[in-house]
Parts: C-alpha cells; structure tokens; sequence
C-alpha cells in the first residue's frame, strides 16, 4: 500500500472534515486551495495536474476568467428570482443551450441527478399520455454498471451495492440489461416500454466504451419500438470525449456529426436521442446547473405544477452556463479533446510496458488505464504524491480526465509522470 506523507496543517483539515462530516467519501488526503486551467494547488502550495477536473465539470479548466466575470457580474445584479417570474437571463441560457444540442426545447434544473429525474418523468409521462401505457405500468431500461446519481429512485436502479444498499424500496419500473448488449435490450422491450436510459459511454463502470454499433442499434430499437432513448451525457457530453456529445461518434452514415437542425441520417444509423441530460460542464464547474433537452412532443408533457426547482433555471446558473458554453466553443475544446486524446492514448499505450497493465483505453479526454491487479488506488496515492490528481474506480481501473484546455506541453509532462509511475505497478 503506498503511503501517503501528510503534513500537520494538511491533517488539521481533514480532521475538521472526518469530525463534523458525515463519512459518504474517502477523499485522497490532499486539500486544495487553488485552481486554474488544469492545475490545482493544496493549501501548502504544492501543485498538482488535476486529472480527474471534477468528474468532468471543469473541462474549461477551473476557474476560467471568462466564466468568472460572468457570475461575478451577475452575482452582483440578479442572482435568484424563482419561476414564480421571469427573469432576463435564462432565455438566453435556453436558446443557447438548445442552439448546441439541436433541441427545440429545454428544462433547467441545478445537479446531474435532478437532470435525470426529470428525463424519468418526461419519460414517463409520454409513456403514458402520448403513447398510451396503462396507468402506472411504465418501464424505463437501464444498463448493469449505470451511474446516474444518488436520489432513492436513482441508486434504485442501480446493480452497485455500495450505492443501493439498505436504501430501498427501490422504485419500481425499471429494467437493467447487460450494457453493450443489443440482444438483451432488445428483449427487454416490452408494449410498456417508456424509454431507454443509457451512458453513452459508462463513467463510474470505469469508462466503459460500447461499440458504435451497440449506439447506433439502441437507436434504431427505439425507434422501430416507439420508445425514447435517453442519453445521460452529464459526464460525457460537452467535448470531453472529442465531440460536443458522445453519441455523435457512432453516427456511421455521417461519423463525427455535428448536429445542427435536421438530422442528415433521418434517425437512421444515427445515435441521435429523443432527450438527453447535461450537467456538471454546462457550467464549467462555477455552479450546478443540469438540463433535458428534447424534442417538443417529450417536453410538452410538463404542464404548470409538473415539475420545477426553486434554484433552476437561475440568473447565475443562466450567466454561468452561456460563458461556459461559449468558452468551449470559441476555445475549440471538443476539436482539441479529440486531437489530444488520440496522442494520449497512442502515448499510454505505448509508454506503459507494466506486465500487470489489461488495458488503455479512452475517447477524447476521457482516458483509463486498466490493470490486471486491484492496485488503481494505490496507483492514485502514488500519482498523487508526483503531482497528479486522479480517481481511482473497481479496484484496478484509474480514469484520467484532464480539462480541455491543457497544453499538449502540459498534458505530455503529466503523460510521463503517470506512465513512470504506472511501470512501477
Ligand atoms: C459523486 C462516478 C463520475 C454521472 C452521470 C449523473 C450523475 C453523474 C453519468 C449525477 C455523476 C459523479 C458524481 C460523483 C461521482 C461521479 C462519477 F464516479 F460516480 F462515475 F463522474 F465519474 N449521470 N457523477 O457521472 O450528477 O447529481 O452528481 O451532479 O461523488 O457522486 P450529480
């Protein structure tokens, strides 16, 4: 077991935070202070790479000045209001974030988790008041392996038990299927089938990669089905993979499609979902905000009093989530996400010769080193202590997740550390 070396000040506040917090982490024992692009410092100023970018919400890099300024600038003006009102920036939020996925409407809320649970109940609600499922026997299909948050319905239908034990009744209606398995999705389809709820690419599992194959199939199910598909891309989405959203690279009739209006592919051989949820990036990591985007027919089954939040759809959410997205689009993050993550990977796996290593693995900056041995976390400890963050998962997968606008100068050094490193295991 590696062992991590630990100043006094450093443990007075991990202290503070083992005695008045409840105990649902076991955060590496370093304790940050600072952050900017893809660099972190903790409180006695060492500096570190940041790999893991908060699961993905800081893909703009923390504390991006464009992004800054714009909640500052509102914090100082207008920073709540309910839905009670209007106010004068969401709509700007809305039409900008239905500009980048290509979806004529959209519903703000604030955490990944609260994005899905509303996509549950858009769901269902079509299921039954646009399809026609009988009262109360609607079925979503989930895939083994899923992460999709943390609310009771959520880890209800996880198979992780760390995640759901002892917190049930879990809520009924839901299906799981073996992920990448197009046989047993199909199966699973039954006339009470509401919708598909899918990772395009399984984050938690350990970044799982499906064929496109498996993306494209799923579509085309749905649609031969009449059933939605839902892709959660709240981890995916927003370049972190190389594209604004994961699906667009299974789209076999237009790979790499960039959607905008019309689909070319006509919902065939095309990944392209009936809704999908946004979060952590939608921000770049300044404040929650999470969204469903989808087409009018799902959206319009919230009528007044269905659904809302006190906090969605906020002035700051709104200003927070117009800079990120322009950031990433001005900046070019999901063009140099792709680039960078194809060098990253040929570099992995040509750097790492441990006889331990299973696999390298990853799609734009969404990267993973897998090995034969549960040692992920002690690579993590040790990654730690040579100045690079990152987050272990399943005991021998480590994920790096480095936000998109590191410099391919800045991403080889770290490329070096962690492949140094990883030969020692
Ligand atoms: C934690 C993982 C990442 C997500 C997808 C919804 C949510 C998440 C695909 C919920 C959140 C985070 C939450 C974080 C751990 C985590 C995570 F390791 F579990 F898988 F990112 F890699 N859908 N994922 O990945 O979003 O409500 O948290 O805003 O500590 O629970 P949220």
């Amino acid at each position: 077991m590696a062992d991590a070396h630990v100043s006094s000040e450093t443990q007075r506040f991990i202290d503070k935070d083992m005695h008045y917090g409840a105990h649902n982490y076991h955060p590496l024992p370093v304790v940050l202070t600072k952050g900017e692009g893809c660099f972190v410092w903790d409180v006695e100023g060492k500096r570190y790479y940041d790999f893991l970018s908060a699961y993905s919400a800081v893909n703009q890099g923390h504390c991006h000045p464009k992004i800054v300024k714009a909640v500052c600038d509102q914090a100082g003006t207008l920073a709540l209001t309910s839905r009670a009102f209007h106010n004068d920036r969401m709509g700007d939020m809305l039409k900008k974030i239905s500009e980048v996925t290509g979806f004529p409407k959209v519903l703000p809320m604030n955490t990944g988790a609260e994005g899905v649970e509303t996509a549950i109940k858009a769901m269902r609600r079509w299921g039954y008041r646009v399809k026609g499922i009988p009262a109360n026997k609607a079925e979503i299909i989930v895939a083994k392996g899923n992460f999709h948050g943390r609310t009771t319905t959520i880890v209800g239908f996880s198979d992780d038990p760390g995640a759901y034990a002892d917190f049930g009744p879990a809520t009924p209606g839901f299906v799981q299927v073996d992920y990448d398995d197009l046989d047993a999705l199909k199966k699973a389809i039954t006339p009470n089938t509401a919708g598909v709820l899918l990772e395009p690419i399984q984050g938690e599992a350990g970044v799982k990669m499906p064929s496109d194959a498996f993306l494209v199939g799923v579509r085309e199910l749905c649609t031969q089905n009449n059933v939605l598909l839902c892709w959660d891309e709240i981890q995916t989405g927003l370049g972190r993979t190389g594209r604004m959203f994961a699906w667009q690279h299974a789209c076999a009739k237009n790979p790499g499609c960039t959607f905008k209006g019309d689909c070319p592919s006509a919902g065939k051989a095309c990944a392209r979902p009936d809704l999908i949820i946004l979060g952590k990036a939608l921000s770049g990591g300044l404040y929650p905000v999470s969204c469903v985007a989808a087409k009018e027919e799902v959206m319009n089954v919230f009528d007044p009093g269905s659904h809302g939040s006190t906090y969605g759809g906020n002035p700051m959410a709104a200003a927070a989530a117009i800079a990120a997205l322009e950031v990433l689009i001005d900046e070019q993050l999901c063009e140099k996400a792709l680039a960078l993550g194809v060098k990253a990977v040929a570099r992995l796996q040509a750097g790492i010769t441990s006889k331990n290593l299973k696999e390298v693995r990853g799609r734009g900056l969404m990267l993973a080193v897998e090995f034969t041995t549960p040692n992920a976390h002690d690579v993590a400890v040790e990654l730690m202590e040579h100045g690079i963050l990152a987050k272990d998962t399943h005991e021998t997968t480590i994920r790096f997740a480095p936000a998109l606008v590191i410099s391919e100068d800045d991403l080889n050094a770290a490329l070096d550390k962690i492949i140094a490193v990883c030969n020692t295991y």
